[in-house]
């Protein structure tokens, strides 16, 4: 082979690599929560991603909670984390909080007052159910992780498929 077409063909395979490299699909949000268990929290221009192994650096709550939807009730045994105490550990004051947005993967959102998260036994991120993992929604989950406000009889505000926490 001569030499310019050996310089031609490195040119095209750089950037074709090029190419490839700039149009790499990062993980969206939804991908990162569904099959990494990967929760972000939006703060002051921040955006930081929490996994699971961060959440299990926290204290661990194990309750019973009666789910009540329409019509239908069922008490189940959940384990999880405090709200609270998950943005203690990230150096978020409650009070610089005004309100938590919680957006979930199919859009549901659901919004909590500074208030109402630093009470205590209240709001809760939780990941297990009657001593399993919770399952995402393709899998017909509620998980991998749900939003539990135990004042909340009713289970509108129990936000599933919990993505984001965006702290205002
Ligand atoms: N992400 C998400 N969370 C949600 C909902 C939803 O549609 N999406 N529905 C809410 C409602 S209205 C109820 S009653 C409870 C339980 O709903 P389910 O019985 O359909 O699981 O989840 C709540 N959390
Ligand atoms: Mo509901």
């Amino acid at each position: 082979m001569n030499k310019r077409i050996l310089i031609t063909l490195a040119f095209f395979i750089i950037i074709t690599a090029l190419f490839a490299y700039l149009n790499r699909v990062d993980k969206s949000d939804r991908e990162l929560n569904q099959e990494n268990a990967v929760i972000s929290i939006k703060y002051r221009d921040e955006r930081r991603l929490i996994s699971f192994s961060d959440l299990r650096k926290l204290q661990e709550y194990s309750f019973d909670a009666v789910l009540r939807s329409s019509g239908k009730e069922k008490k189940n045994t959940y384990k999880g984390i405090l709200l609270k105490e998950l943005l203690e550990a990230e150096g978020i004051k409650g009070s610089d909080i005004y309100q938590v947005i919680t957006r979930a993967v199919d859009g549901y959102t659901v919004t909590l007052s500074g208030q109402e998260i630093l009470e205590d036994d209240n709001v809760y991120i939780v990941y297990e159910i009657n001593g399993k993992r919770l399952k995402t929604k393709e899998e017909g989950g509620s998980g991998p992780y749900q939003l539990i406000i135990r004042k909340d009889a009713f289970g509108q505000r129990w936000n599933k498929f919990l993505m984001e926490l965006d702290i205002r």
